[in-house]
């Protein structure tokens, strides 16, 4: 049997960027997915590396199994990135990670953290429903879980940790905290600190909340690697490469990008110096990746999986797809976008598609597709709305929503599971619709994803009969 990946084992070759032993906590992450792995952790590693500093390692923090604590703590936080590009595969063991914690197992050690003085930063790859917001925006106050957080159980929501911490950090005196959300969504910052001010509002620390938040920083960011989930063969191919094995390795593709507002409380890593972009706007970064590619990746998952592919490599091989993911930037979403300074749009659709072709990733459609009611307002409906305002038809926009559509109610009718927060409420709508216009009706009407506003524009509503007409005939 092979041995397990720690210092000791590790071949010189494959040793880490810098010493993990010399890092102390500076950084709370919570969300400990394969993404923070292959992303924040990797800049931040960098970063160490480059600037020599030693006070930015990172306590990460799994929201709800202990599954990557468990794979984690044997290797000391140790693991590694297995690169997939278009040529050989490479692997690099990343010591970034210093502390791993379990939100659920150990609620109060999660809030020690984030009031440890020593920390200054706390970032979040919490994904598109670890926010709990409400539809029209704000917190979901009728969220159970946010009532039971509020009510002062040990925190187990997002917003109620960082609220919680911002307390504990207020009577400790440590200084003041910046919170950058890395998640896939509208001025993630603006969008976070508005939850925690309705948390503030709500809450029986009104007055110390409040205090904290104003001098707390909610900077934007905009993250960019794709990053399946890993695989029983990736694990084999990690042990064959690194000659230990390696239960926490992540898999990703070679391209990784970072923008972050450069708006912070405090202290932070130097990140700049391993690549990221630190700027005063981050909005036009931002509309492009969402529009553009999470858009287009979300109609590659729909309308593959309808198709039967199983990876979003294969769907975006059939011409016919990538042709309409084509037409969606081009038609629909690059007349939305002003580009952040030297990026040529067209050039960046292009780029995001080739990504999208690398066979050796095994991005699986069924993945990205998951979660649609909270992906889809983000990725496409800014982009059907800028266009209908401007009385445009947003037709390849609409059909990526008709194909979610359709994909909701084949799985209804097979009675296989929706893999989405609000499946019960999506499946009970579909479930009696016989015809085009019946589907599109029930599903338009669910308010959190389409708003009040949507399901009466008639010309989005026969756009979507249509579409899903032509794709279930
Ligand atoms: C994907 C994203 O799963 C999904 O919904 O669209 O995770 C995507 O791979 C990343 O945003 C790429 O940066």
């Amino acid at each position: 049997m092979t041995a397990r990946l720690d210092l000791s084992s590790l071949p010189a070759a494959h040793r880490p960027d810098v010493d993990p032993a010399k890092l102390s906590v500076g950084i709370v992450h919570l969300g400990l997915g394969a993404f923070h792995r292959a992303h924040q952790a990797v800049f931040t590693e960098q970063a160490a590396a480059l600037s020599g500093s030693a006070e930015w390692g990172i306590c990460g923090v799994s929201q709800r199994s202990s599954a990557v604590r468990d794979q984690l703590a044997p290797q000391n936080g140790l693991y590694s990135v297995l690169t997939r590009g278009q040529g050989d595969s490479s692997i690099r063991v990343i010591g970034s990670i210093r502390e791993v914690l379990t939100a659920p197992d150990d609620p109060a050690a999660v809030v020690a953290r984030i009031a440890d003085p020593a920390v200054s930063v706390v970032t979040l790859t919490v994904t598109e429903k670890g926010y709990r917001a409400a539809a029209a925006g704000g917190l979901d106050l009728t969220d159970p879980e946010i009532q039971a957080d509020l009510a002062g159980r040990p925190p187990r929501t997002v917003v109620g940790q960082l609220a919680a911490g911002l307390v504990e950090r207020s009577r400790a005196g440590a200084g003041p905290l910046t919170v950058v959300s890395c998640d896939n969504l509208v001025a993630n910052g603006p969008f976070l600190r508005r939850l925690m001010e309705d948390y503030a509002a709500a809450s029986r620390d009104a007055k110390s909340l409040v205090e904290q938040l104003e001098v707390a920083r909610f900077p934007a960011s905009m993250v960019d690697r794709i990053v399946p989930a890993t695989t029983e063969a990736d694990r084999d191919e990690a042990a064959a490469l690194l000659g230990v094995r390696d239960e926490a390795v992540v898999v990703a593709e070679p391209f990784l990008q970072w923008v972050i507002e450069d708006d912070f409380a405090g202290p932070r890593p130097e990140w700049d110096k391993a690549g990221a972009i630190l700027t005063s706007d981050v909005a036009p970064w931002e509309q492009a990746k969402l529009r553009m590619l999470n858009a287009t990746h979300s109609m590659l998952a729909y309308l593959g999986g309808l198709r039967g592919y199983e990876t979003i490599a294969e769907a975006v091989r059939d011409d016919e797809l990538a042709g309409l993911a084509r037409e969606l930037m081009s038609d629909d979403v690059i007349p939305t976008l002003t580009p952040p300074d030297g990026l040529d749009l067209a050039e960046y659709g292009g780029s995001v598609l080739e990504r999208f072709a690398n066979p050796a990733l095994k991005h699986r459609t069924a993945q990205v597709g998951m979660d649609g009611s909270v992906k889809l307002p983000v990725r496409l409906l800014g982009t059907i709305r800028d266009r209908l305002e401007v009385n445009a038809e947003p037709r390849l926009a609409s059909l990526a929503v008709a194909a979610w559509m359709v994909s909701v109610a084949k799985a209804t009718t097979a009675g296989t599971p929706l893999d989405d927060p609000q499946a019960s409420r999506l499946q009970a709508a579909v479930s009696s619709t016989a015809s085009a216009p019946a589907l599109v009706d029930a599903l338009l009407g669910v308010e959190s994803v389409f708003g009040a506003d949507l399901p009466g524009n008639a010309v989005f509503r026969q756009l979507l009969i249509d579409q899903v007409s032509s794709l279930t005939r």
